[in-house]
C-alpha cells in the first residue's frame, strides 16, 4: 500500500470503517486547508476501496457499505478534481479524441470518471458515454464522432465478456483498424487483454493517459 503518514493512514481507516463524517471532514481539511496533493488523496481513497472490496468479499460488508464507499469516493473526488484542474501550467492543445464508457452489464463508473478526467486535463478531447453501454451505442458513437482511441471500462469479471463482445462487434463492422482500443478497471492483466482482443490495458488513469499519448505520437 506504500508509505503513509499518520494522517493519511487515518483517512484510509475512516473510509474503510465507514466513518463518513470523519472521512469527509478530514479529506476536506487535507485538500482545502492543508494543500495535500489531490492525486495523493485519490490514491488513498483507492487504497481504502481495496479494503472495502476485500471485506465485501469476505462477507463482513454488504451492498450498503459498497454504496456508501462509492458515495464517499464521489464526494471526495468532486472536491479533489477541480484542484487538479487549477494546477499551474497552460492549457495543452488537444492531442486526440477518446471515447470512453463502461461496458454493458457493469455499472461501476468511479474509476472510469477518473480516467476521463485525467485524459481531459492532459489535453485529450473526451466523450464519456456512461455506464452499462450497449455494443450498438459504442458503434453509433464511433461512426458519428470518429475517435482516435476507444476506452472500455469494467470492474466485474463478467465485464471481460462484454469487452470481448464489444471489440468483436468493432471487427464485424469493419472499423476495428480505425482506432486503438484500451481496457481497464478491476483485475485486468495481459491475459484479459489477449482474451478481449484489446490493443492494451491500463491499471490506472496515469497509464491510460500514457497509452493515449504514445498512440498519438506524444512522449509520455
Ligand atoms: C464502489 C463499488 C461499487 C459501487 C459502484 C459505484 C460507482 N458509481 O461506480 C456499487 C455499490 C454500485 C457497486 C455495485 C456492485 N459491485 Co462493486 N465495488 C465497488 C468497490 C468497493 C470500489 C470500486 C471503485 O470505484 N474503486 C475506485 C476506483 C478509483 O478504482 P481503481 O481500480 O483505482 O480505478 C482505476 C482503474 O480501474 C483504471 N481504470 C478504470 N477504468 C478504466 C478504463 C480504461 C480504458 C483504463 C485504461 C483504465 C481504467 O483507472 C482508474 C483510475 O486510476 C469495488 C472493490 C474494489 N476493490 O475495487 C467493488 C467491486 C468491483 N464490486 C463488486 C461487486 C460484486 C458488485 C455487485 C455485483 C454487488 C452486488 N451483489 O450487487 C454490484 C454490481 C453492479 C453492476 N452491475 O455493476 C466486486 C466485483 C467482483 C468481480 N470480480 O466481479 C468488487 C471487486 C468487490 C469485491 N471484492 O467483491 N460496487
Amino acid at each position: 500500500m506504500g508509505d503513509m503518514n499518520e494522517q493519511e493512514g487515518q483517512l484510509v481507516e475512516f473510509l474503510a470503517e465507514m466513518q463518513e463524517d470523519e472521512a469527509l471532514e478530514l479529506a476536506k481539511r487535507m485538500l482545502l486547508e492543508e494543500g495535500a496533493a489531490p492525486l495523493r488523496v485519490l490514491e488513498l481513497c483507492r487504497n481504502a476501496m481495496d479494503i472495502v472490496g476485500k471485506r465485501f468479499e469476505e462477507g463482513e460488508y454488504f451492498l450498503p457499505e459498497l454504496v456508501l464507499a462509492g458515495e464517499m469516493l464521489e464526494t471526495i473526488g468532486a472536491i479533489a478534481k477541480p484542484l487538479i484542474k487549477h494546477a499551474p501550467g497552460e492549457e495543452p492543445k488537444k492531442l486526440g479524441k477518446v471515447l470512453i464508457g463502461t461496458v454493458h452489464g457493469d455499472l461501476h463508473d468511479i474509476g472510469k470518471n477518473i480516467v476521463a478526467f485525467m485524459l481531459d486535463i492532459n489535453g485529450f478531447e473526451v466523450r464519456d458515454i456512461g455506464i452499462d453501454v450497449p455494443v450498438n451505442s459504442f458503434i453509433d458513437e464511433i461512426n458519428t464522432w470518429q475517435p482516435d482511441v476507444v476506452g472500455l471500462s469494467g470492474f466485474l469479471t463478467l465485464a471481460f465478456d462484454s469487452m470481448k463482445e464489444t471489440i468483436a462487434a468493432f471487427e464485424q463492422q469493419g472499423m476495428r483498424g480505425k482506432f486503438k482500443v484500451m481496457i481497464g478497471g478491476g483485475q485486468i492483466d495481459e491475459t484479459v487483454r489477449a482474451y478481449t482482443g484489446a490493443d492494451a490495458f491500463g491499471v490506472n488513469a496515469v497509464e491510460a493517459v500514457n497509452l493515449c499519448k504514445a498512440w498519438m505520437g506524444e512522449a509520455a
